[in-house]
């Protein structure tokens, strides 16, 4: 029992020194060195690309919530732990919680934005923490009274209500810190900025989606993504907060004229608005790490042109606020397709989450190499000279979009009725377009899907087939031919280095 209060001194604790932090940096104003967001960032940074790649298939979207608790599980064992030494000697919990402070100093300080205010959170936070547990431990010492008591045999007695009192303060004072700071760090927030932003029209505005772009099976994915429902990957733990007043873009680098241009600059350029479907290197095979928008931007071709591109570069490195890194082959974004510099995303500003307030866009490439959110800079560079974040951890500098296809309808283990049934699903192969999707029963021979229209080579495609299925357990596998002429192969290879292969299948039973 006494070790369980033990622990429990550890975690109050803790809790003051995060709390506190918490307030620091909200004090400070700056998200990024909460020691908690700080580390957890480290840690994204630091874990190796296989088992970032795992997290990302596997909690998709929710990666960040995972990481989260897993660190709040972490943090929670090494704050008993403390307690627990505390119990020994004070003053080893009191190095202990020293020890998370130099933890966070060092993880605020190693983000690619830091600045030397960001160590205050962490030390501010070890002082309060460390008061707290020689508080707490004070407050169950025997108190004078006892003395006597003492003498009548070897139970100590504690004054419980001082005890109690002691703790409920520090814990009081954790959440009200810890409240207060997230609320600080709300004023940041830039969501009322974007609500009143108006978007200009466009100079050309996208081709008109057929009327049959959409399939007509019930469960079928939508054709256009809702920004709701559009998937989300990126390192950043804390949506990073630019303010369009704030914002600039500079293209520099290997350039005759370096460019600076204000998010006005940028609302004045011809804006285009053009359907583009976005997709993830870490999507596996029939996974759903991809999303279809209407993307409202400025070309980013006719920028660099102004901005005079020197010979031998071939690489873009751009930048976003909260200092990630992509590269981008430099030939795609000049070859003539839609590579964009976005500010709109199905008829409003971009989401925040999604790079507001403002973002690259380049069909056929994936979005580690070319979709930057928040994106503040662009250096024309060389692949020789420059790396970026994801080429620096074994990722493949080139990443056109692999050809995906994938069964929408029936769901993976469906219990359906014998008869006909309709079979659907979404194929991609951004900037060569889908040439034909075919699907088999078991091992039966490949037929032809039917396909949907698409209003270009930029968007994924539908495809639909009905099927006379026979009772039993049944596999049903598809594969497309993008619009070169090639295959979907069958082997099955990983998301790393450059995007991972192979058909899907969907088993279900017929009844
Ligand atoms: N600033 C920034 N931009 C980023 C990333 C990131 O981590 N940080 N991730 C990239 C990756 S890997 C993908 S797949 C796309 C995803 O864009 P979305 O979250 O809007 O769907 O953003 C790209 N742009
Ligand atoms: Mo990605």
């Amino acid at each position: 029992m006494r070790w369980v209060t033990a622990a429990g001194r550890g975690l109050l604790a803790a809790a003051a020194a995060l709390g506190t932090a918490e307030l620091a940096a909200g004090a400070i104003g700056r998200a990024t060195a909460s020691p908690v967001l700080a580390v957890g960032a480290g840690f994204i940074d630091l874990t190796p690309s296989w088992l970032k790649d795992f997290a990302i298939r596997t909690f998709g979207s929710n990666d960040k919530t995972v990481l989260l608790i897993g660190l709040g599980c972490g943090i929670a064992a090494a704050a008993a732990v403390i307690g627990l030494l505390s119990r020994r000697r004070l003053l080893w919990g009191l190095l202990g919680l020293a020890l998370f402070g130099v933890v966070g100093v060092v993880a605020a300080l190693t983000r690619p934005t830091a600045e030397a205010v960001d160590v205050i959170p962490a030390v501010f936070g070890a002082a309060c923490g460390m008061a707290a547990l020689a508080l707490l431990t004070r407050s169950i010492r025997p108190t004078s009274g006892e003395a006597t008591r003492e003498e009548a045999g070897p139970i100590r007695v504690y004054d419980r209500r001082r005890v109690l009192l002691t703790s409920a303060g520090v814990a009081v004072a954790a959440a009200a810190t810890g409240v207060g700071g997230r609320a600080l760090l709300r004023r940041d927030n830039v969501s009322a900025v974007r609500r009143r932003l108006r978007l200009p029209a466009p100079v050309s505005r996208a081709k008109p989606v057929p009327s049959g772009a959409q399939v007509r099976v019930p469960g079928m994915t939508p054709f256009r993504t809702a920004n709701s429902g559009f998937y989300r990957v990126d390192t950043a733990l804390v949506l990073p907060q630019v303010d369009p007043r704030d914002w600039t873009l500079r293209i520099h680098g290997m350039v005759a004229r370096p460019v600076e241009l204000t998010f006005d600059d940028l609302l004045k350029l011809d804006l285009v608005e053009r359907d583009i479907t976005l997709s993830c290197v870490s999507n596996q095979v029939g996974g759903n790490l991809a999303g279809n928008a209407r993307w409202l931007g400025a070309p980013l071709a006719p920028l660099l042109r102004r901005a005079g591109v020197r010979s031998g570069a071939d690489q873009i490195l751009s930048r976003s606020s909260d200092g990630m890194t992509i590269s981008t082959p430099l030939q795609t974004v000049l070859d003539g397709r839609d590579a964009l510099l976005a500010v709109g995303m199905n008829g409003e500003p971009l989401p925040i989450a999604h790079g507001f307030p403002a973002r690259m866009v380049v069909p056929g490439l994936y979005g580690y190499v070319s979709a930057t959110k928040w994106v503040v800079d662009l250096k024309v560079t060389r692949f020789a000279t420059d790396q970026a974040y994801w080429t620096k951890r074994d990722y493949a500098e080139r990443a056109p979009v692999k050809t995906f296809s994938r069964i929408d309808v029936p769901k993976p283990l469906a219990r359906i009725k014998a008869g006909r049934v309709a079979v659907a699903g979404t194929a991609w192969a951004q900037h060569r377009g889908i040439d034909a999707v075919e699907w088999q029963v078991d091992d039966g021979p490949w037929r032809p899907a039917q396909l949907a229209p698409v209003p270009g080579i930029d968007t994924w495609q539908q495809w639909v087939a009905e099927w006379d299925a026979v009772p039993g357990s049944h596999t049903l596998r598809v594969r497309a031919t993008d619009g070169t002429g090639a295959t979907q192969p069958e082997r099955r290879a990983p998301p790393l280095p450059d995007g991972a292969t192979g058909w899907h299948s969907v088993v279900v039973t017929v009844t």
